[in-house]
């Protein structure tokens, strides 16, 4: 058996209930198989792949709150240190119940790629709980942000790991969560970002991940002879990373006609109206049936079915899994050019393989979402020399960023004989800076 497929082997036995984390790997190794075979002695040695598949550590506890009723809950939080042999850990913090340890494992090992194909200092960590914020007061919301941090804060720092927002943590948790690092640990110091302006955010990162999704999407397009102008686009989702994605292809001349929630879906024949949009989930969070209630040229629909929309372009933004075989199928019979992910791993194994092999053009997520940390890793910076920069700025970087990240998987695919793979391209360009330095820091 070769070195991949023993280490998948492996990681199938060990981590049987985790089947998000297993198909992440599952995905990874894979496509690094030409890089593993050219170099099979030196990774077998080190066990390079036994090391990157395994956590440097997993925390784990319980997050005890009071509730409106006076009655006492109880969540579990994680966060799982990753691997930080390129910098400080590095990644968000889910709020949704159904978070749990395979989930976060999953977007852990994710982040270790992305961050490194961001080309910035920072190592991979994810976070977060099976707490449910729907429908839950703000004083609610605070109890459980404080508790959450009282124990979270003895294991992160600014130059041990930064956590930042994901599902369900938005700048209102982020604000919870820094005021009790704060009081606990007596310091006023960069370990979170997407934090306020008032107090070390940076201009942009709220935009940033669905702005930097735009970007390479509209590199991509770019290098095969075409443009946003005049595309079709539809997106899931109606969160940060989807409400930034439909602005930013809206000012780029494309039309959105879709957005979704965790409930239903929106067909706006006439395109999707931010401002609208934003109001009813940034500021009522409330249900996207408010959003057909105020728009006549809006259909409502029950469920899921975004992708059933005739596109050039589709931009998943929700969640896991929200792409499937049927869907790409769908896609392809509709003549749909493109697909680049907005959230992380929304494309099925299958559903990726059949677009991949039916001439669809497919960014993943890991790649196309890196905007979003990578400008995280922008506020850091800004942190570390007390200074903040105009949004220009950080959006020129950011811009520069993904147009780079676009760049340097084209060619990695190029490399290894595969053109036109950037799931293959990004893997291999995120795993060799990784691999890179742990070898030089010897076995740790
Ligand atoms: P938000 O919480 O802001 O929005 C998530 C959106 O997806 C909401 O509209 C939500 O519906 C919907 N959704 C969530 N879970 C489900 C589900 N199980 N089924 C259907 N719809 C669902 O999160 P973000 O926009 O920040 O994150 C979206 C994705 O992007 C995630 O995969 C995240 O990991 C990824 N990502 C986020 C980055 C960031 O900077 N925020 C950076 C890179 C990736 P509802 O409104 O009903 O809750
Ligand atoms: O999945 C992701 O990259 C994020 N949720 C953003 C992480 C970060 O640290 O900004």
């Amino acid at each position: 058996m070769g070195y991949v497929d023993e280490v998948l082997d492996l990681v199938s036995k060990k981590n049987a209930d985790q089947p998000e984390f297993l198909q992440a790997v599952t995905e990874v190794l894979n496509s690094l198989r030409p890089v593993v075979e050219a170099n099979e002695e030196v990774y077998r040695k080190n066990a390079i792949l036994e090391r990157i598949t395994e956590p440097d550590r997993v925390i784990m506890f319980r997050v005890p709150w009071v509730d409106d009723k006076g009655q006492v809950q109880v969540n579990r939080g994680f966060r799982v240190q990753f691997n930080n042999a390129i910098g400080p850990y590095k990644g968000g913090l889910r709020l949704h119940p159904s978070v749990n340890l395979g989930i976060i494992k999953f977007l852990g090992f994710e982040q270790i790629f992305k961050n490194s194909l961001t080309s910035l200092p920072i190592g991979g960590g994810k976070g977060g709980s099976d707490f449910n914020p729907k429908g839950k007061s703000d004083r609610e919301i605070m109890a459980f942000c404080q508790s959450f941090m009282t124990e979270l804060c003895k294991y992160i720092g600014a130059d041990v790991d930064v956590p930042a927002g994901d599902i369900g943590t938005g700048a209102r948790e982020i604000g919870y969560m820094f005021g009790q690092y704060k009081r606990i640990r007596g310091m006023f110091e960069g370990v979170l970002t997407g934090k306020g302006l008032s107090y070390g955010g940076s201009l942009a990162r709220t935009e940033a991940t669905g702005y930097g999704l735009l970007y390479i999407t509209e590199e991509l397009m770019k290098c095969h002879g075409e443009s946003m102008q005049g595309k079709t686009c539809v997106v899931s989702g109606a969160g940060n990373v989807a409400i930034y994605a439909i602005q930013k292809a809206q000012q780029m001349g494309a039309k959105v006609v879709t957005c979704s929630d965790s409930t239903g879906w929106i067909y706006d024949s006439e395109g999707i109206d931010v401002a609208l949009l934003k109001e009813i989930k940034e500021v009522k969070r409330a249900r996207l049936t408010e959003y057909a209630a105020a728009r006549k040229s809006a259909e409502y629909h029950e469920g899921r079915g975004v992708w059933s929309i005739k596109c050039d372009i589709a931009l998943p933004c929700a969640t896991q899994n929200e792409l499937l075989l049927e869907d790409a199928k769908t896609l392809v019979a509709n003549g749909c050019k493109a697909v680049c992910e907005g959230a992380n791993m929304p494309t099925t194994l299958e559903a990726t393989e059949y677009l991949q092999n039916n001439g669809v053009l497919f960014i993943c997520g890991k790649a196309s979402n890196a905007g979003g940390v990578a400008t995280s890793a922008l506020e850091m910076s800004q942190n570390s020399e007390r200074l903040s920069w105009t949004f220009e700025e950080v959006d020129a970087k950011l811009k520069n960023i993904m147009v780079n990240i676009y760049h340097n998987i084209d060619d990695a695919a190029k490399q290894y004989g595969m053109e036109g793979n950037y799931v293959a391209g990004a893997n291999i360009a995120g795993f060799q800076k990784v691999v890179d330095a742990m070898l030089a820091h010897g076995v740790c």
